[in-house]
Parts: C-alpha cells; structure tokens; sequence
C-alpha cells in the first residue's frame, strides 16, 4: 500500500475557479486517507459548505502602521513553517502562482536552511490570469518565471494555458519549461441532471425557454456583451436568463439590462451555493469570456446535462466540444454568437441530446476521481525525484 502523504494546499479563497478546485482537491485527497492542510486568508466557500476532515488554516497578518497593507501571505509562509515543524509536510501545492508559489517556495527553502528538516516538494498550478494577465504584466513577470522554474513541477489547467505559459516565460530552454497539464474536474454526484428536481426531470421548471450563466462578473467574462447576445437571441420571445454571481461588473450588467428592456426577463440572483439546482432546469449555459484558460463553470453545467454556448477562447475549445457538447463562436461575432444561441435555445430536443452528450463527455474526462488521481501519481512521482536525488547527492 502507498503511504500517505501529509499534503498543505494554498489557495485564493474564492467562490468559483481555482478556490473551488483546491478546496475540492484538498477534500478528496483527505477522503482518500491523506493528512490535507488547507492554508488561506479566508475559509473558501466550497470548503465550508463541506463537513470534510482537512485541517483550515487562516492567515492572519498583523496590521502594522509601517505596512501599506497587511502582509497576509508572510503569515501564510509562517504558518506553513508552524505545521511542517511540528508535523512535516511532504509537499505543498499552490494554486495560482501569486502570491502562493512565493509562500510555498519560500517555505521549502527555509525548511532546507534547517538541517533536522526535510523541506516539502513544491507543485504550482497556474490557473489562467496568473499567467495571462497578472503574471505577464512587468510588475510580476520576473517572479513568474523564478516561481515556475522553482516548483518541482508547474501544472497547467488546459493545453492552451500551457501553451501561452511556454510563449510567455519559456523562450529560453531551462526546466520551468517542463509544464503538465492536469485539467481540471467536477463532483459528478452533486454536479448532476435533474439535480433539486423532485420529479427527476418529468417536467423542466422552465417552461420557456432558459438560459444562465455563472461567474465572477470580471471584465473579462464581458456579462454585459453576454446581456446584449442574449437580448438579441430572444428578442420578441418569452426566453428567460439568470445570472448567478457577483464582482465588479454588475452594476454595468444590470443597467445594460435595463437598457435594453430585458429587466423582466433578466434576473440577478448574486452568489449561490445551489449551483446545481440551478445549472440542471437551464436549457442552455452561457460563456462570453475575453478569455477562459479552462472555463470551471461550463465544466459544471455539462456535468448537469446542460450544453454550452460559448466563445471560443484559450482552454473552452478543450472543454467544450463544438457541435458535440455545446456551440462556439468568435468572441469578437455577436451577431454569430447570437445565431447559435437562438439555435440550441429554441430546439428542446437538440439542446436535450447536446445535453447528454456533455454529461457524458465530462464523465469520461473530467471525474473528480480521474484528476484526484492524476494529482495523487504527480505527488507520488515529484516526491520519488526528489529522493532520488537526495540519495545521489549523499553517495558523492
Ligand atoms: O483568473 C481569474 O479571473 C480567476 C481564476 C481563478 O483563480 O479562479 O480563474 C481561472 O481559473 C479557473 C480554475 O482553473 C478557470 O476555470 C478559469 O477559466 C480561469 N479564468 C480565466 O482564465 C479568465
């Protein structure tokens, strides 16, 4: 039997994306025996909805006039260095690069400074904007790139981030260029058709026709192009969207909403824990991204039987299977956008049988079971490298 691992996940605690992933990861590898530490400034929604045995370890800074900000993520290091010192971590993954490869990277050297330490491996994954905007931007870049060639090993979340993290800080050859891809994946049992549907499915709670999407309301989701798309799709019709989630767009989306005459048949919901129960009734999900290394969201719907409309930018494309799964436009053709959402939205069958193709194409490739172990190999195989090494490096 393999011996398990004492594992710190680092994490961004947020309601969607990366936070999800972590929090998710953390509670499977503990429901898989593993000791999992899950350090962040905040306790991440998915993992405080859950019951699961991984220990919350919440970074607190001390404010301190001299600071322009509370240094929470020297806090983190620290409490890495508390817990490995008094229970030796084998390993700590950060997801998104900053500022958690830092702490991590940090916290490895440090605990290599103390020779009755064995310094925990590190593994980065990058997540999308930590490399496309945030980490490419000069402000960040230099330390991008250290903090990928200094993981033992950097993950990517789609080919395509790869891709662009290779164009981006692998020009010259070093070993940061070694980058695997490990997609990311849903809970297919809480992700499910019919999911809050006591009927199981005899009658959709929507009888017209319904649309939603979710996110984080970023500017590079474009909700309120997603509003006008919608408006023009549906026009004359009694076709409804939900809008499912917060951020610094709303506003904008809301008055485009009211611009347009759509306010009645547009409704805005904030967060929500029951994303199931509100992707499974939808007809078809909407994505408009500038941008989208993978597209967490999308994932979730298919995984509830419910297609996809999408732009086709970065990582969709590899999630959502055109013409398959879902439909993809240019995210620069509205008016394309638009002619494929009124196809799927107003055709219940092709939309149903779209449906099933996507429950079905996310039971194959993205189970939370497949990726688990997928992350569980990697440790395994970070972990024998790293012994080896040591054991060449004390043979001479
Ligand atoms: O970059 C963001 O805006 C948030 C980021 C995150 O940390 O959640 O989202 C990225 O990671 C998600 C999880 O891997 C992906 O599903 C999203 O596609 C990705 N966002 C972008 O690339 C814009």
């Amino acid at each position: 039997m393999e011996p398990r691992l004492s594992i710190g996940i680092l994490c961004h605690p947020t309601y969607g994306g990366s936070g999800v992933i972590a929090s998710e990861l953390a509670l499977s590898l503990a429901g898989r025996g593993h000791a999992v530490h899950l350090f962040s400034h905040r306790v991440p929604p998915r993992l405080a909805r859950s019951p699961g045995p991984v220990t919350m370890h919440r970074s607190q800074g001390l404010p301190y006039p001299l600071f322009s900000s509370t240094p929470h993520d020297l806090a983190t290091t620290s409490n890495i260095l508390r817990v490995h010192r008094s229970e030796g971590l084998d390993l700590l993954h950060a997801h998104y690069a900053l500022p958690h490869a830092v702490s991590a990277v940090l916290a490895q050297s440090a605990a290599g400074a103390d020779s009755s330490l064995k310094p925990p491996a590190v593994i980065t994954t990058l997540h999308g904007t930590d490399v496309t905007i945030v980490g490419s931007d000069p402000s960040y870049a230099p330390l991008t790139q250290y903090l990928i060639e200094a993981s033992d090993v950097a993950t990517a979340v789609s080919n395509s981030l790869a891709a662009q993290t290779r164009a981006h800080f692998c020009l010259a050859a070093n070993r940061g260029c070694d980058i695997e891809v490990v997609p990311n994946f849903v809970d297919t049992d809480r992700f499910r058709p019919h999911a809050g549907d006591p009927s199981e499915g005899a009658s959709s709670i929507h009888p017209q026709p319904h649309a939603v999407h979710v996110s984080n309301f970023r500017a590079v989701k474009r909700v309120p192009w997603l509003i006008e798309a919608f408006g023009r799709a549906t026009e004359g019709t009694d076709a409804t969207l939900t809008l499912v989630g917060d951020g610094p767009d709303q506003q904008q989306a809301f008055q485009r909403a009211r611009e347009l005459g759509l306010e009645r048949r547009v409704c805005f919901l904030g967060e929500r824990d029951a994303l199931p129960e509100l992707l499974a009734p939808a007809d078809v999900f909407l994505l408009t991204s500038r941008e989208e290394s993978f597209g967490l969201s999308a994932l979730e719907a298919m995984s509830c039987g419910t297609p996809v409309v999408a732009t086709a930018v970065g990582g969709v494309p590899e999630v959502v299977l055109d013409g398959e799964t879902g439909l993809l436009a240019s995210p620069d053709d509205q008016v394309a956008y638009a002619a494929k959402l009124k196809g799927l939205l107003f055709d219940r069958p092709r939309a149903r049988s779209m449906g099933h193709a996507a429950r079905k194409s996310v039971l194959d490739r993205f189970s939370r079971d497949r990726i688990v172990s997928q992350y569980e190999a990697l440790y395994r195989r970070v972990l024998a490298r790293r012994e080896q090494a040591n054991t060449c490096e004390k043979g001479g």
